[in-house]
């Protein structure tokens, strides 16, 4: 059972000896520098000294219908008193997986209704590559087996999904990506659109996928892979131009088209989908986080009929998880998305919050440590510079983005840092006066960093 009389520096000490974290450095675990957090309540948390934080992320970009839901928390209890788990293998159902599977059919875009669970984004991506490359198989097409993704993307760290991804770093721990992966510049504006309007450099962004589809050979590529708004790449929201000139590309190429939704789904752009922002029918869909809010650990791989039937024709699909639509995990996805429904939270964010967010963050454009505000419906970042008039970026060695995290944390309010830029992510159901919040912590945070880099 849970010891609920240790002290925060009991639980420290003990994570530091046996707790090995997730993109953590050790180090600051083992020197006992772990924050212990207890308890949630809508946008809020608390930690085991009884301090209440402002949760800027929704956990890590998923409480999307906020802490503190019993109607989730009653899903789980009557489906674990009723069949804690049964698994979809050999010609099984339970109620739950089905009725999600349904229900998911009625809410993602034309044609994609067709879904294969897992427990988690990563899962979901690597099953992703399997599916494709059997599609491709199956179509007589064996030799288009290469993914194109970009940089600065995150698509998971299981091993195909890692390879997927854009980020140096995570490719240098452990020697590179797997072969078969191929990447394209991410289409940040700021960054590199030089004298290029947001539109020109969307289509100049896109095309970039042209010219690396006819270096490999339209016959080896077998998909391209984005996320609408890049998250964890430091909230990268495409130009308009962007995301319709990729579709056309794929299409030209017969090059599949996945939207990872993980991040945009449920609701954060403004859409139920990402792709549905952006004007695009992907063939495919990662979806998570805010498949369940991150009450319980599910995702799921969303397929058109050309997959499906494709696959579905080839006999045994010799692929699965011992959790694949575990059905506590769907009971309780299923009440999450009741809830999305019944409160509108997905116009809210496009109507209410999503604008409320970003002019409220607008007032920063001004401020001399940032260069740039960016995002869309929920998801926003803050762009850290040197130099407003010339681009110029901090440094890793600078560490502005982990200044001002660290600033912000001690003011109560919890934003990530991706590398120099700030971002946030707050729950779908976040107030105006808490974002009026998060804009009096964030100020202070900010002329904090300045001061501290002499701006
Ligand atoms: N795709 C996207 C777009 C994600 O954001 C995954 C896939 C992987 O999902 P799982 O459930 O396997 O974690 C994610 C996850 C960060 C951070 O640094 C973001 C994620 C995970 C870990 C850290 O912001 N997103």
């Amino acid at each position: 059972m849970l010891d609920t009389t240790r002290t925060t520096g009991d639980l420290q000490a003990l994570d530091g000896a046996h707790h090995v974290h997730s993109f953590t450095d050790p180090a600051l675990i083992t020197g006992g520098k772990t924050r212990v957090v207890v308890r949630g309540e809508g946008c809020q948390i608390w930690d085991s000294d009884g301090r209440r934080f402002l949760d800027g992320m929704a956990g890590l970009w998923c409480v999307n219908i906020g802490y503190g839901r019993q109607e989730l928390v009653d899903a789980a209890a009557r489906q674990m008193t009723e069949l804690p788990f049964y698994s979809n293998h050999f010609q099984s159902t339970t109620p739950a997986m089905t009725e999600l599977a349904h229900k998911l059919s009625q809410l993602t875009p034309d044609g994609l209704d067709h879904f294969l669970f897992t427990s988690s984004g990563s899962e979901a991506n690597d099953t992703i590559v399997r599916m494709v490359r059997y599609f491709w198989k199956l179509q007589g097409k064996d030799t288009k087996r290469t993914f194109i993704s970009r940089t600065m993307a995150y698509h998971g760290s299981t091993l195909a999904a890692v390879s997927l991804c854009g980020m140096p770093h995570m490719h240098a721990m452990d020697g590179g990506t797997l072969p078969g992966f191929a990447h394209i510049q991410h289409p940040h504006w700021y960054m590199f659109g030089g004298e290029l309007t947001k539109e020109e450099f969307g289509l100049q962004a896109a095309q970039a996928l042209e010219r690396k589809i006819l270096e490999l050979g339209p016959e080896n590529v077998a998909a391209f892979i984005g996320e609408p708004v890049q998250g964890a790449g430091g909230v990268i929201d495409p130009p308009s131009t962007y995301w319709p000139e990729i579709q056309r590309i794929c299409r030209k190429y017969d090059v599949l088209l996945i939207a990872d939704e993980v991040i945009c789904g449920f609701g954060r752009t403004g859409e139920w989908f990402g792709a549905q922002t952006y004007g695009v029918t992907p063939d495919l869909m990662t979806l998570a986080k805010g498949l369940s809010s991150g009450y319980l650990p599910i995702a799921a791989v969303a397929m058109n009929k050309r997959v499906f039937e494709t696959i579905g024709a080839g006999g045994l699909l010799a692929h699965g998880y011992t959790y694949s639509g575990h059905p506590v995990a769907c009971a309780v996805a299923l009440a999450n998305i009741d809830i999305i429904e019944r409160e509108g939270l997905v116009d809210r964010v496009r109507n209410d919050i999503g604008p409320y967010l970003h002019q409220a963050l607008a007032q920063f454009e001004q401020h001399p440590v940032v260069g740039e505000v960016r995002g869309i419906g929920t998801l926003a970042a803050l762009q850290l510079v040197k130099g407003k008039d010339t681009r110029e970026i901090f440094t890793v060695e600078d560490g502005a983005g982990v200044f001002c995290r660290e600033a912000s944390y001690n003011q109560g309010l919890i934003v990530r840092a991706v590398g120099q830029s700030i971002v946030l992510s707050p729950s779908l159901v976040i107030t105006h006066a808490e974002i009026d919040e998060i804009i009096v912590k964030l100020k202070r945070a900010l002329d904090e960093t300045a001061r501290h880099f002499g701006l």
